[in-house]
């Protein structure tokens, strides 16, 4: 129990760190869906007031409309998309692209959110990005959120969310996600992948500093099952040893890196309190049966043939987003988990 207590607050410590920064509420939006952007502006200007709150809304992003703020002026820009859209039978080349809310008033010790929605793309690939480059401007300066490069060791990283693929007709139906994004659309049919190649894109190597992941999947659960397993690949390139200290996701309040051993004959799991090593230079495969992420207090299922992210943080490398392709319960491993009902 102790044990579990002190984890408790290493993961607090990391979220209060990353609370400081300017956030989106959604951390997924489903691809060719609507969906709703909540920008979380948790501080001023060193110390001073925000008066302007500007967000640059990313190629993939079409249709949107910004919400108005009782006590800011609302400022828009339009211009050219990447690439055209088909929204409800008409062509839309251009759009809203940014959005200000100007002449308001938010002090450095309060918290705001700023609101627009709009449609994700149905070319967006699952497992990417969007990300909404966002600036703060006070009377002497300006807080900016632009960084894209998807570290989290950087200062000022731009606010984001990770694309899901569309869901197909026959799967929606069975859906008992408590996920909100995108569900309440009217743009259903905008570029309606079917749902078989969902795992597709999943399966793409994600680098972060000098560790290459990839092969990333996790086990469907079934309704009820209380944990679900995660297993990836990853490689280290560089000349330094790194460590995986932490998954986070959003279908479960606790992630933990587990080890699965042989002892006196029985297999057993135990979590790994000081997160797995990465040496350089090596290669560490997670897989059903040895090293794994174990997500505990499953809030949701994990659906076959959707895209689960995971934030995996390295001590050197720093986080990064991981979409994890969810396979058959018993995809890729022999063993039965079964001491996974222990927990
Ligand atoms: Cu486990």
């Amino acid at each position: 129990m102790y044990k579990t207590i002190l984890m408790a607050g290493v993961l607090a410590g990391l979220g209060s760190s990353a609370l400081a920064h300017a956030t989106l509420e959604q951390s997924q939006a489903i691809a060719g869906k609507t969906t709703k952007i909540t920008l979380r502006v948790p501080h001023g200007c060193d110390g001073q007031a925000t008066h302007t709150v500007r967000v640059a809304l990313p190629d993939g992003f079409y249709a949107a409309k910004p919400m108005p703020k009782a006590g800011w002026s609302l400022k828009t820009e339009t211009g050219a998309y990447a690439q055209p859209y088909n929204n409800h039978g008409t062509v839309m080349t251009e759009g809203l692209r940014s959005v200000q809310w100007r002449d308001g008033h938010l002090e450095d010790g309060w918290y705001d959110e700023f609101i627009l929605r709009g449609v994700v793309g149905p070319e967006v690939e699952a497992g990417s990005v969007l990300y909404f480059k966002a600036v703060q401007d006070c009377a002497d300066g300006s807080v900016d959120w632009t960084d894209t490069s998807g570290s989290h060791d950087v200062p000022n990283p731009a606010p984001g969310l990770v694309v899901v693929a569309g869901e197909s007709h026959q799967s929606h139906s069975g859906h008992s996600s408590g996920h909100g994004s995108g569900h309440d659309s009217d743009h259903g049919d905008a570029g309606h992948k079917d749902g078989h190649d969902h795992n597709h894109e999943a399966a793409r190597t994600v680098t972060v500093g000098a560790l290459e992941i990839k092969g990333g999947f996790a086990r469907a659960t079934l309704p009820n099952q209380p944990v679900g397993g995660g297993f990836f690949t990853v490689t280290n390139t560089g000349e330094a040893d790194d460590r995986l200290l932490s998954v986070a996701t959003d279908v479960s309040p606790r992630g933990e890196i587990h080890e699965m051993s042989m002892d006196d004959s029985v297999m057993k799991m135990r979590k790994l309190e000081d997160g797995l090593v990465i040496a350089a230079g090596e290669t560490v495969v997670l897989k059903p049966g040895g090293y794994h992420l174990m997500f505990m207090e499953l809030t949701q299922p994990l659906v076959k043939g959707e895209v689960l992210p995971v934030t995996l943080t390295f001590e050197t490398a720093g986080a990064v987003v991981v979409p994890l392709a969810i396979k058959a319960p018993n995809a890729r491993g022999s063993d039965n988990h079964s001491s996974h009902d222990g927990h």
